[in-house]
Formats: C-alpha cells, sequence, structure tokens
C-alpha cells in the first residue's frame, strides 16, 4: 500500500479528544483506480455494524456513528469527503471483528460512491505525494485524512492524516499488533 497513518485522539482538532482508542489504515489504488483502505482500530465499539448489531462493549460512549474522510490539512477541521458508514456510504464496506478485539474495516472508495467530495479531485494531489515519497524516501502528508466519531465525541474520537509512504513503511503499519501500537499511545497520553 502507498498510502498511510496512524489514527489518535491527540490528532482531533482543536484538541485531543482524549480517547485512548487507536487506528491504523493503508490506503492504496487499484487496477481500475478507485481507493481500498484497510482501517484496523482498538477502544472503539464497532458493533451497530457487525452481525446482529449486538454492542461490543456496555458503556454506549465509544460506540461509533462516524467514519469520514476529510478535507483539510493536518491541524484543521475540513469539509467531509466521504463518509463511509450509513445509506449514502461505502457499498464495499466489510467489518470483521477480530479475536484480539480489535476491529478491521476494509472498503473501496470509487468514483460513483455518493461523496461530498469525490475523488477525482484528490488524485492529483495523491500521485504527487507518492511520487514525491519516492523519490526523497520521506513520507509525505496529504490534505486528506480519516476522521471517526462517537457518540461520546460527535465531531470525532480519533483522526489520522492519510500520508505518502515507504515500502517499508506500508509493511510495518500492515504487521502491527494493534494492542501493542494502543498500549503504546495509552502510556505516552497517561500522565504519571
Ligand atoms: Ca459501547
Ligand atoms: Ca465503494
Amino acid at each position: 500500500m502507498v498510502f498511510g497513518t496512524i489514527l489518535t485522539g491527540g490528532q482531533q482538532v482543536p484538541t485531543d479528544s482524549g480517547s485512548l482508542a487507536t487506528g491504523t489504515v493503508t490506503l492504496g489504488f487499484n487496477e481500475e483506480g478507485a481507493l481500498t483502505y484497510d482501517l484496523t482500530v482498538v477502544g472503539l465499539d464497532f458493533g451497530a455494524f457487525i452481525g446482529d448489531g449486538t454492542p461490543q462493549t456496555q458503556d454506549t460512549a465509544d460506540d461509533v456513528t462516524g467514519i469520514d474522510f476529510g478535507n483539510a490539512p493536518m491541524g484543521e477541521v475540513g469539509d467531509l469527503a466521504f463518509g463511509v458508514v450509513g445509506v449514502d456510504g461505502d457499498d464495499d464496506l466489510i467489518f470483521t471483528s477480530n479475536p484480539d478485539g480489535s476491529t478491521t474495516i476494509s472498503g473501496i472508495w470509487q468514483e460513483s460512491d455518493l461523496a461530498g467530495i469525490p475523488l477525482s479531485t484528490f488524485v492529483p494531489g495523491l500521485n504527487s505525494a507518492v511520487a514525491s515519497t519516492s523519490e526523497s524516501g520521506t513520507p509525505q502528508v496529504t490534505d486528506l485524512y480519516l476522521n471517526i466519531s462517537t457518540v461520546g465525541d460527535p465531531q470525532g474520537a480519533i483522526r489520522g492524516q492519510i500520508s505518502s509512504i515507504t515500502p517499508e513503511l506500508s509493511d510495518i503499519l500492515s504487521e502491527i499488533d494493534p494492542l501493542v501500537l494502543n498500549s503504546l499511545v495509552i502510556q505516552e497520553t497517561t500522565p504519571i
């Protein structure tokens, strides 16, 4: 995958949401030019979207209400580009509840999906970031981000700015143990 990022509460704007949930996502263009994404999250409740809708946790604050692509640089709130859940969402969404308690969300953002801002608007910027990364070996942050909102954090619990990444970083992001990543983030954000 040529794009990826880590989602945390600390990337929320204007302030840290305080959420201790984390996510990793990798993305890439498929042969048809659509953007495929694989997102794995620890610490949020996707029960409403899986099977008979049984909640994954008793607490309702962690219940996910939206998974959205937004359009803004890091540190800014932008317009909704593509809301992937709901009736006008991604028709390719697959939710998988993993044995370790994490949830994986996979989908394909095509030009034909009903998006607030069509995918084609982002393609030149995304391609240019990939070209720059393959030339310099350095990740490039794009103006596209992923935001997950919940009952407790309706503006967003965790966010990650989509970056073009090197093959090495892509391997790390797809192979990292989600629970290990989550414990690292919790250690960093919990005051001693
Ligand atoms: Ca819950
Ligand atoms: Ca789709």
